[in-house]
């Protein structure tokens, strides 16, 4: 697993193929500055050096319920948001997962490939099924088998996720190694690609829990959130007795919010503490969401400008979807050779 966010420039694998870069984000919701943070951020400097796939993982997103208008409303925010936020449609390839049969079809062999006990380990299983206990669907269980299609239909070399993402691409890794083991080198093993900060951002309101989309109080700060809202979801964000600004163990809501203003500045943890010293939290917090507002306003107004022009966003899903297309055919014939399908 690779955890630098520096070398962008991948070593190549072969002298003529730029490394291979896929990831992808849930419409589950309005994404929130960990998914920027751990994700859309990082693919932005990547897409110059490597050939970025991106992907709007919608068959992921019903492995908990979603209401139908709501779901195709954040499919096409969220592309809407993926370009808003620099992600050139020229040099990457833009999709939207269930316009690419090749997704599903990849998936049901890879399962065949996967041992009940590995996706029984799955954490991200575990705690999705504590949230939502009364849905505890195959779809879930599986999850991980449709991300290694994702990954290995692409002949993937790095995989640009937050840490929460770390044990489904060492599955994606395993099953990949499984199926090369029995057929020869079919599959690409990829390489997951941590950022070296913003991998785990903390929920404001339990700095212990992950910040998450589908998640609705005032802990999840949102990319698209008002700046009132941002401002005041800092002021309010959980912290403890000490009034020190200062990184230390036993200090996870101030560390989260170190973690947070450092990305945004690009200021390390000495130079926050440095900052901020003789000063209490609530100048701390003010300031942390004064810098995520102004720092999100350009994207969000481009994110205005592009969302509403539908027919420009179905353009880049149709291109994106027919050059995905041709690239998964292509590993899926492969595949269906080597394991005995007639094609
Ligand atoms: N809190 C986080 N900090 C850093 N990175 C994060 N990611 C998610 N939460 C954080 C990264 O965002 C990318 C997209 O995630 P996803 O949509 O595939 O699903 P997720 O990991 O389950 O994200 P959420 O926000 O928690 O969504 P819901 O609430 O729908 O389950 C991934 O790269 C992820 O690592």
């Amino acid at each position: 697993m690779t955890e630098n966010n520096e070398n962008t420039n991948v070593q190549k694998s072969a002298p003529d193929r730029k490394p291979v870069i896929f990831s992808g984000v849930q419409p589950s919701g309005n994404l929130t500055i960990g998914n920027y943070l751990g994700a859309i951020k990082g693919w932005t400097d990547l897409q110059h050096e490597n050939d970025c796939i991106f992907c709007v993982v919608d068959m992921h997103a019903i492995t908990v319920r979603q209401d139908p208008s709501e779901l195709r409303r954040h499919t096409y925010e969220l592309l809407a948001l993926y370009l808003a936020a620099g992600i050139d449609p020229e040099k990457c390839i833009l999709f939207v997962q269930s316009h690419v049969p090749g997704h599903a079809q990849l998936s049901w062999v890879l399962g065949c490939y996967t041992m009940f006990g590995e996706l029984s380990r799955m954490t991200q299983f575990k705690d999705k099924s504590k949230k939502n206990a009364d849905n505890i669907n195959a779809g879930l269980f599986t999850y991980p088998v449709l991300m290694a299609a994702d990954i290995l239909l692409y002949m993937t070399d790095l995989v640009p996720v937050g840490q929460d993402q770390k044990q489904h691409i060492e599955i994606a890794r395993t099953i990949a190694g499984r199926f090369n083991g029995v057929y020869g080198d079919v599959f690409k093993i990829p390489e997951g690609f941590i950022p070296k900060t913003g991998a785990k951002i903390m929920s404001l309101s339990d700095p212990e829990k992950k910040m998450s989309k589908s998640d609705s109080d005032f802990g999840s700060v949102r990319i698209l959130d008002s700046r009132d809202d941002i401002i005041r979801k800092f002021k309010k964000a959980v912290t403890d007795s000490d009034t020190v600004v200062r990184y230390a163990q036993g200090k996870s809501g101030i560390n989260n919010l170190m973690n947070i203003y450092s990305c945004f500045t690009g200021k390390s943890l000495e130079q926050i503490e440095h900052e901020f010293s003789g000063q209490g939290y609530g100048a701390f917090k003010l300031a942390v969401g004064e810098t995520v507002a102004d720092a999100l306003a350009p994207l969000q107004s481009e994110y205005h400008r592009i969302v509403s022009d539908k027919q420009y966003l179905e353009g880049i899903m149709k291109s994106g979807a027919d050059s995905a297309g041709r690239i998964a055919a292509r590993t899926l014939r492969k595949v269906y050779k080597k394991i005995g399908f007639v094609v």
